[in-house]
C-alpha cells in the first residue's frame, strides 16, 4: 500500500512536471547569436612562423529573448585546434586577456556583447589564415539551450 501511494505520488509529480514543461516557454532561455565576425589574421600566411599569425578572435552578440538565464560554456570550430572564451581586462592600466573557464551568463531579456576590449572567442592553432571575406562555422554550447552553429565572417 505504501509503495502504491509512492508510485501515485510520483505519477502526480511527473504529470505536474510535464505540464510545467509544456506550458513553461517563458521560463526557458531563448538564445540568439547575432553578427558573428572575426578579424583577419596578421600576415595572411600559415607559414608566418607562429606568433600572431596563428591566433584569431571572434566577436558576436548573445541575445536571450527567453525568461530564464543561460550560460555559454564552450565553443568549437574546425578552423582552429582550440577555441576559448576570453575576456580582456585592464589591470594596472595594462589590458590583458584571461580565459573565462566558467563561461558567460546571459540573463533573460538581455544581450551580452563579445567585442574588442571585452569578451571574445580566442582561436588558437588556426589551421588556415583568416582572410577578409572568408567564412567559417562555429558552434556555441550552452548550459540549458541546444547548441547553435553560426556563420562567422572575416572582416576588418
Ligand atoms: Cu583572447
Amino acid at each position: 500500500m505504501r509503495v502504491r501511494t509512492t508510485a501515485l505520488g510520483a505519477l502526480v509529480m511527473l504529470t505536474f512536471l510535464a505540464f510545467t514543461v509544456a506550458c513553461g516557454r517563458t521560463v526557458e532561455p531563448r538564445l540568439q547569436v547575432e553578427a558573428a565576425w572575426a578579424r583577419p589574421t596578421a600576415g595572411g600566411s600559415s607559414h608566418a612562423g607562429g606568433g600572431m599569425g596563428n591566433v584569431g578572435a571572434v566577436y558576436f552578440t548573445l541575445a536571450n529573448g527567453g525568461g530564464a538565464p543561460d550560460r555559454l560554456i564552450g565553443v568549437t570550430t574546425r578552423v582552429a585546434e582550440v577555441a576559448e572564451i576570453h575576456q580582456t581586462r585592464v589591470q594596472d592600466g595594462v589590458a590583458r586577456m584571461v580565459p573565462v573557464p566558467e563561461g558567460v551568463i546571459v540573463p533573460p531579456g538581455e544581450r551580452v556583447v563579445f567585442g574588442p576590449g571585452s569578451y571574445h572567442v580566442m582561436l588558437m592553432g588556426l589551421r588556415r589564415p583568416l582572410r577578409p571575406g572568408d567564412r567559417f562555422t562555429m558552434t556555441l554550447s550552452f548550459e540549458q539551450s541546444d547548441s547553435i552553429t553560426v556563420n562567422v565572417e572575416v572582416r576588418q
